[in-house]
Formats: C-alpha cells, structure tokens, sequence
C-alpha cells in the first residue's frame, strides 16, 4: 500500500493543478498515482512510505552524480553558512561561468536565469534583436520550455498530455514559429526559404530528449548549421538536457557543429533552479546592462545554485564521462538483449547516458514515429519496474538518465527487473 503517497496526493490534487508543480510528474502519461519522494540518495529515491527505487528519472537530468554527491553537499552547506541570495554579484557565478566556458569553445559569454525555459525565452530574443528578424523554426516534438513562442507542437509534457498547442498562447506569439521535422532536412531547407530574409533563427535540441532520445542522423546538425549562415539566421543549440551530460563540452563536442547561442540547466545547477545561455562575444554583449536586450532575474547567479553547478562539474572528469558511458551502453545492451529473448519488438535510442525504450519499432527518428510507438505497452512495463523498484520516468516521450551513481551492480538489478518485467508485459 501506498497510503502515505495516496493521502499527500489527495491533498496536493485539493491544493495544486493535477496535484504537482510540472505536468509529467503526475502519471498521465502511464496512469496511476505518483508516488512522494521523502529522501534521495546516490542512484535511489525513498518514497514517503519507505520503499526504495533505482532512480532513472534523476530530476530529469540534473542529478549526473546521483542524489547527496559529498562535494556537491559540501558546496552547498559551505554556501548557505555564507547567506542565501543577495540580489548583487557574487565570486560563485563568476567561477562557474569561467568553468561554463572553459568547457564550451562556441561559449564566449553566458548570463544565468532560473530555468531552461527562462534560458531560451531570452536567448530567442536576443536572436530577433541580433538580426532584427522575427520568424524561429522549431522542431516537432523538440522542447523548449514552455515560453509562448515555444509551446507549439512542443514535445516532453505537452506531446505527453496530446495538446499540441496550450490554450493561452495567442496566435501572435504563435505566428512567429515554424514548426519542422527533426532530422528532414529538405524540410527544414524549404521552410527557411519561404522564411526568406525574415528568419531570426533555428533552435534545436542537438540530441532530442523530449520526444524521447532521438539522435540527430548524420549531416543533420551541419546541415542546419550551414542552413543558418548562408541565410543569416543565428542557429540556436538547446543543450538544457545534454549539456554536460554527453560530454565535457556537451552534444556540440560530440558532434563539432558551433552554433551561435547555446541553451544549458539541469547539470549546470547541481540540482538547484538554473539556466543559462551563453554563446558569441558580439551577441551577447547586446544583452543588458551591455547593450539594449533586457532581460532580468531577482535570484539569477544565485550563489547556492552556482556553487552546487560548480561543484558537480568539477566532478564530471574524463573518468566519470568514461564512467557514466560504459554503464550507459551496458543497460542499453541489457535491455535489447531481453526484448530478443522475449520475442517484443522495440529498441533502445541512447545518447551518452541518457536513453529511451521505445516499443513497436526498431527505430525512431521523429516525433511522428515516436509517436507511432506502443505507449500502451509501456505503461505497463512501467508499472511492472516500479513494483520491481525501478522508478523510471512516468513516459514513453522521456529520456532516462544514467548517473555516475548508478554502478555495476546497480545496472545489473535494472537488467534483471526489465527482463521479469518484459516477461510479465509479454504475457
Ligand atoms: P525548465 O524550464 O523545465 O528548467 O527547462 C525547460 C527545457 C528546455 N529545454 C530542454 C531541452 C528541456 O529538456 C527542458 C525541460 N525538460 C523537461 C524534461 N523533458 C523537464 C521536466 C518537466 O517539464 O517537468
């Protein structure tokens, strides 16, 4: 029984929309009721009725060592004994941008807000203002946050929720965005063209973690890459899921494409509200108090979340990404290996340490065809790992994510719970 989660949950429903504060968290998307985490620790969640679970949902993305990693505790304490927030500058924010950028080569300047969608709200301003140009081209089922001119086809909650636009984003705020398919390039060639001269930019997840992981096939990146120079759009990186998570320098190390602004969260915050975007000197110089582009934040730099950003990349060293991919590589290999076994067909799209099981095709490279995959079946299997005490992310749309905590032995267990539960979703 669950009677501590079902009774927070009834008062949370009393209190709060859906009874969470982020759509995905309340189990539309596999049924059931969510269970309330008391307690976190290195690879697993405690929910408030003492049960323990592997933990591959780690916050959506943030938690890249685990829960309770000492150095990033010990930052954090050692921040807080210096007070919380001072609504002025502080050493913290300016160490982990000069780390930010260190790491990033396309990353000359960065400002920091308080989450991804704030990040990329500003970085598509700064965009219109750089090139005095309006229209955006997104990505279906790519998500962004949801900032009006991004909550169109957008993937993750919304895609999850079937709204494929949210009610309140007006038609202005949505004239102003294309929408493409991932990966067509072709596609994406004839809506910049029928942009022409008034395409401001194209933002992209450069590995896509909200329609699940769906990985850019070969040429896609440089594509756009080359797309945006020769018709002077600015070409946007959304790196808020894969920043520092698929490499030191995030997907655009992984894949050597430099576009102009990059978009970062999750890691660069340890776990505390973060965001960033960074990119080109002359671009960002526009951004006030510099230049005209205003954009603010009370509990931006926030010198908590700097410090626990800081602390956890210092951390992630050649070791820990060397880490985080062998045992990545080794649950993807564990899963495939156990839907052969069980004669299910599906497969498992990965990209560093975060992955997707998709079931009812062997791949996926839109959102159409994940769409077009059996989220029937994994809802139950879904429910077949929680009982086993494996807590994935409560979506087929969602990218489960590997931590430096979760380690051999740990991946065995999750290997042996997907094949009981491949099993019993078989019968
Ligand atoms: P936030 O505003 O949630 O910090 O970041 C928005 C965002 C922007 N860009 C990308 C590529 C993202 O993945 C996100 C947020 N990711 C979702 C997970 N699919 C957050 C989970 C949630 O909405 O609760």
């Amino acid at each position: 029984m669950n009677s501590k989660s079902e009774s927070l949950f009834r008062e949370a429903q009393s209190l709060l929309p859906g009874g969470v504060n982020s759509p995905v968290r309340a189990f539309r998307g596999v049924g059931g009721d969510p269970l309330f985490i008391d307690r976190a620790q290195g690879c697993y969640l405690y929910d408030v009725d003492g049960r323990r679970y592997i933990d591959y949902i780690g916050s959506w993305g943030p938690m890249v060592l685990g829960h309770g990693h000492d150095a990033v505790l010990a930052a954090i304490s050692d921040a807080v004994s210096r007070g919380v927030s001072y609504g002025a500058p502080s050493a913290p924010e300016v160490k982990l941008a000069r780390e930010v950028v260190n790491r990033v080569p396309s990353i000359d300047k960065i400002r920091f807000v308080n989450s991804g969608t704030e990040a990329v709200m500003s970085a598509v301003r700064l965009a219109r203002a750089a090139t005095g140009r309006n229209k955006i081209i997104k990505f279906s089922g790519c998500y962004h946050g949801h900032a009006d001119s991004m909550l169109v086809s957008a993937g993750s909650g919304v895609a999850t929720m079937g709204l494929p636009d949210s009610p309140g984003v007006t038609e202005g705020a949505a004239a102003d965005t294309l929408i493409a398919p991932y990966n067509d390039l072709d596609a994406v060639r004839q809506i910049a063209a029928d942009a022409g001269d008034g395409l401001a930019a194209i933002i992209v997840e450069p590995v896509a973690g909200n329609m699940g992981v769906v990985c850019p096939v070969d040429g896609f990146l440089q594509g756009l890459r080359d797309l945006a120079t020769g018709c002077g759009a600015l070409l946007i990186f959304d790196e808020v899921m894969t920043g520092f998570r698929l490499s030191r320098s995030g997907a655009q190390g992984v894949y050597d494409v430099t576009p102009d602004l990059t978009t970062l969260g999750k890691i660069i915050g340890g776990g505390l509200p973060v965001g960033a975007y960074g990119g080109r000197a002359d671009l960002m110089e526009m951004v006030a108090p510099q230049g005209p582009v205003y954009q603010a934040g009370t509990l931006s730099g926030n010198p908590l979340a700097m410090a626990a950003g800081l602390a956890t990349l210092l951390q992630l060293n050649d070791g820990a990404y060397e880490r985080l991919e062998n045992n990545s590589r080794r649950l993807q290999e564990g899963i495939v290996t156990s839907l052969s076994t069980h004669g299910i067909r599906g497969t498992v799209q990965r990209a560093g340490s975060m992955l997707t099981l998709f079931f009812g095709r062997e791949s996926v490279r839109d959102f159409e065809e994940s769409k077009a995959c059996d989220r029937e079946r994994f809802a139950k299997f879904f429910h077949a790992m929680l009982k086993r005490g494996v807590h994935l992310p409560p979506s087929s749309m969602e990218a489960w994510f590997v931590s430096t905590a979760h380690d051999d032995q740990v991946i065995d267990e999750t290997i042996a719970a997907v094949g009981e539960s491949l099993k019993e979703c078989a019968q």
